[in-house]
């Protein structure tokens, strides 16, 4: 009995034991899932704390004319401060010398033929609808992602102050500025077609000063926006500046003008004997009312041309200026790039759309703060199709997986490193259907070589060695000693064009009715 009540009572702490003892270990299971969790939270928080910052700097039409690119004249004294903190890309390439396909395949990491984009006002919500944009891929995972200015494509100065052509997906802020350059000063305007001021040569210096032009206003609100995040620590942000200078208006401040005293301005000589060796697709760009060029107004307009590069740079400056000031420039990866190049002359050329290398050819500088080397030049051939997957490495941002770039995180490491070893550059030519219809130019870059083929070669081929010709003056295609180099090189150029479509082969069509109504013209 006594045994029983003891066993009983012994019965009885064992149960009391092994409640006490089960309810300490759910205790102490629930206080280890806790602290796992606080630490998981805590875990995320670092993470996203650590994760680094973008500011994605784009000017618009933007040639090489940057004093850190070794030009002779154009001062632009913040844009090489940001080159001497990163790396400076020397041969950095578009995929398509316009605004609307360049920059729909830089955000989509797409070429023109596996996105569809091949002309302006379309956005590839209209052929890939489901593909998530560069801006997109870092909402998704936890980034601020906003826009002031132009990502997409514009029309300027027609749609300055509205969304463009945007894509309201890539982004959870958008902010749109108009200032005196649009909204007070058209009439003043020099242009060499009356009314137009987008698409054709146009220039004015204006009396007012920075703050009251669009990309000083853009400037202004890049700093208002940097200042409320560095206030949220807790989430990283993905800012896109994009100034729309040196974009025809050519429109700036007339101090940025006094810098560049007209008579100083180079004319582009030689033009009609290096022309006699061109295909005629090579110049397909030129347009019938730069005739009226006289070398005084191709002089007003190189003018106008700089003066617009350098009150753009000074901008870059404020904004480069507010992430020193407010402590974010430690953990903020900055690219400074353009949508693609610009003529001034060259070939008898003004503006965009050929492959030549002043088209073709953008300024590229990354500065990764811990992640590069400060100061670098790389100089393997690169294209704007490259920042999509080296962003998301520098961030560890998942990607989608059929992007079609290299990224450029080794070179941001090693700047002597080989890369992708080419670039390409496309454009469409456009004829009547008895004349054939629209063809494509393809031009290869290799570190020596410039070779294009029109039509696949159909309507002419142009080889340039940038070894011993720099400014493609001399097209060596016709030339039998290069036969050999040529036949490397088309097949080359055949692989890297086969490398710009889909999986499937084919370019995905504009779906009907999949844009809204134009609200692009205020
Ligand atoms: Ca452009
Ligand atoms: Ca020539």
């Amino acid at each position: 009995m006594r045994m029983t009540v003891t066993r009983q009572t012994q019965s009885a702490k064992l149960k009391t034991t092994t409640i006490v003892q089960t309810f300490f270990f759910n205790m102490s299971v629930l206080s280890q899932s806790l602290l796992i969790v606080i630490l998981l939270i805590f875990h995320a928080q670092a993470f996203a704390a650590q994760r680094p910052n973008v500011l994605f700097i784009i000017s618009d039409d933007l040639n090489n004319s940057i004093a850190c690119y070794d030009h002779p004249k154009i001062e632009t004294p913040n844009i090489d401060r940001l080159a001497s903190r990163g790396v400076r890309f020397e041969r950095a390439y578009c995929q398509f010398p316009l605004c609307g396909p360049s920059r729909n395949s830089m955000l989509t990491g797409l070429h023109p033929n596996s996105n569809g984009i091949l002309r302006n006002a379309q956005i590839f919500r209209q052929t890939i609808p489901s593909h998530h944009s560069l801006p997109q891929a870092f909402r998704l995972q936890g980034y601020f992602a906003g826009r002031i200015g132009k990502l997409y494509h514009y029309n300027v100065p027609k749609s300055i102050g509205t969304n463009g052509h945007d894509d309201p997906g890539s982004w959870e802020m958008e902010l749109n500025l108009a200032g005196c350059d649009r909204v007070e000063e058209e009439p003043h305007i020099f242009t060499l077609t009356p009314g137009r001021f987008g698409g054709t040569l146009s220039w004015y210096a204006s009396p007012k000063s920075d703050r009251y032009h669009t990309d000083g206003l853009l400037a202004a609100d890049a700093e208002w926006v940097l200042e409320r995040c560095a206030r949220q620590k807790d989430r990283p942000f993905f800012l896109a500046v994009g100034f729309y200078r040196p974009h025809t208006p050519y429109v700036s401040p007339k101090p940025y003008f006094d810098r560049y005293p007209e008579k100083e301005m180079p004319v582009v000589q030689g033009v009609r004997e290096d022309q006699a060796d061109l295909p005629e697709p090579a110049l397909g760009s030129y347009k019938k009312e730069q005739d009226k060029l006289t070398d005084d107004l191709r002089r007003q307009c190189v003018q106008a041309y700089y003066a617009s590069v350098t009150f753009m740079d000074a901008q870059v400056g404020r904004v480069l200026d507010a992430l020193d000031r407010l402590g974010l420039a430690d953990n903020t990866i900055v690219v400074f790039t353009s949508d693609h190049g610009y003529h001034l002359g060259e070939h008898g050329l003004w503006q965009k759309m050929s492959v030549f290398e002043e088209s073709a050819r953008v300024p590229l500088i990354i500065s990764a703060p811990g992640k590069g080397v400060k100061g670098g030049v790389a100089k393997a051939p690169v294209g704007l199709i490259d920042l999509y997957p080296t962003l998301t490495e520098l961030c560890r941002v998942n990607k989608p997986k059929n992007l079609q770039g290299q990224s450029l995180v080794p070179m941001l490491k090693d700047p002597s490193a080989a890369g992708r070893g080419w670039a390409i550059t496309q454009v469409t030519r456009n004829r009547s259907a008895k004349q054939g219809g629209r063809f494509f130019g393809y031009s290869l870059r290799t570190p020596r070589w410039r070779y294009t083929e029109w039509a696949e070669g159909k309507q002419g081929k142009e080889l340039y060695d940038h070894d011993a010709d720099p400014k493609e003056l001399t097209n060596l295609a016709a030339k039998e000693s290069y036969a050999d180099t040529i036949a490397q090189l088309s097949q080359q150029l055949r692989r890297a064009v086969r490398e710009t479509f889909p999986e499937s082969g084919k370019t995905p069509e504009l779906r009907p009715a999949t844009w809204a109504p134009n609200l692009t013209n205020p």
